[in-house]
């Protein structure tokens, strides 16, 4: 990798854990934060319980750090007024933080909520406009567009990843087009922070689903090659859940491909 010194911030939650655990022994330093304790710290590692809406603590987060693997904030769940304070408003200012302070690069976990109402009779690539499904999808696409204003005003780089599904195994159809493995997700993380150049690259972060429509070819330069598919489920899947037609009408039908 790229870079030595890594803020990883949402480092409690499912993807977060995974990534300490992954990061921890590829580079010098890392900064876990997230608004939930954390315990047993890597002997590299500073664990850090910190609020990302509390505008306060940005700075001390970048401090001394190369690039930031950014997952934290809230969920789909979230009331507006707390996404717009975290994913938003605290969003803007860990990036005007990261600014200041030098850092080189962000790896943002965006979400397909980003794109969430996009037709999946249509392959769309990386480069479509946001259509999201949700408040939260319209904080993922507040986030692109701010990732991209640094990258063209100040030259920040920025991975966004629209992250589908990432759970340890597929369970549901939608999941046939959705699913991230622990394994894909880690790899898009490294690969982003290992290339040259990203300026502002937006990826979808799906492992080798057969019935996805979403198209990473402008985003080839990431080197990114799915090594699980969510097809091995699918017999699984389909028998769990026999429901007459294909995933997309199923997903329609429900008001929003992706919701749930
Ligand atoms: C997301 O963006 C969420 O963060 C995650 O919790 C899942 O709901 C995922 O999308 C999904 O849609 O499966």
């Amino acid at each position: 990798m790229l870079y030595d010194r890594i803020l990883l911030t949402g480092a409690a939650g499912l993807l977060g854990t995974e990534l300490r655990k992954r990061l921890a022994p590829k580079v010098k330093f890392l900064r876990s934060t997230d608004i939930a304790a954390m315990s047993d710290p890597a002997p590299n590692e500073e664990l850090i319980t910190a609020d990302l809406g509390d505008l306060a603590v940005a700075e001390s987060l970048v401090k001394d750090i190369d690039a930031i693997v950014h997952f934290g904030g809230l969920s789909k769940d979230a009331d507006f007024a707390s996404i717009c304070r975290v994913n938003i408003v605290g969003f803007q200012s860990l990036y005007e933080a990261a600014r200041l302070a030098g850092v080189k690069r962000v790896v943002f976990s965006s979400s397909v909520h980003a794109i969430g109402f996009y037709d999946q009779m249509h392959v769309i690539g990386t480069d479509v406009p946001a259509r999201p499904d949700s408040n939260y999808g319209v904080a993922k696409a507040f986030g692109e567009n701010l990732a991209q204003l640094y990258w063209d005003k100040h030259g920040l780089e920025t991975v966004s990843v629209r992250i589908g599904s990432c759970e340890p195994k597929p369970s549901t159809r939608r999941h046939l087009l959705t699913w991230l493995s622990f394994d894909d997700m880690w790899q898009l993380v490294e690969r982003s922070l290992s290339v040259p150049r990203v300026g502002h690259t937006i990826i979808y972060g799906a492992s080798d689903n057969s019935a996805t429509f979403w198209d990473n070819r402008l985003a080839s330069h990431i080197g990114y090659r799915p090594k699980d598919s969510a097809d091995a489920w699918q017999s699984e899947i389909h028998a769990a859940d026999p429901h007459p037609g294909r995933e997309d009408i199923v997903n329609r039908l429900q008001g929003g491909i992706f919701a749930k």
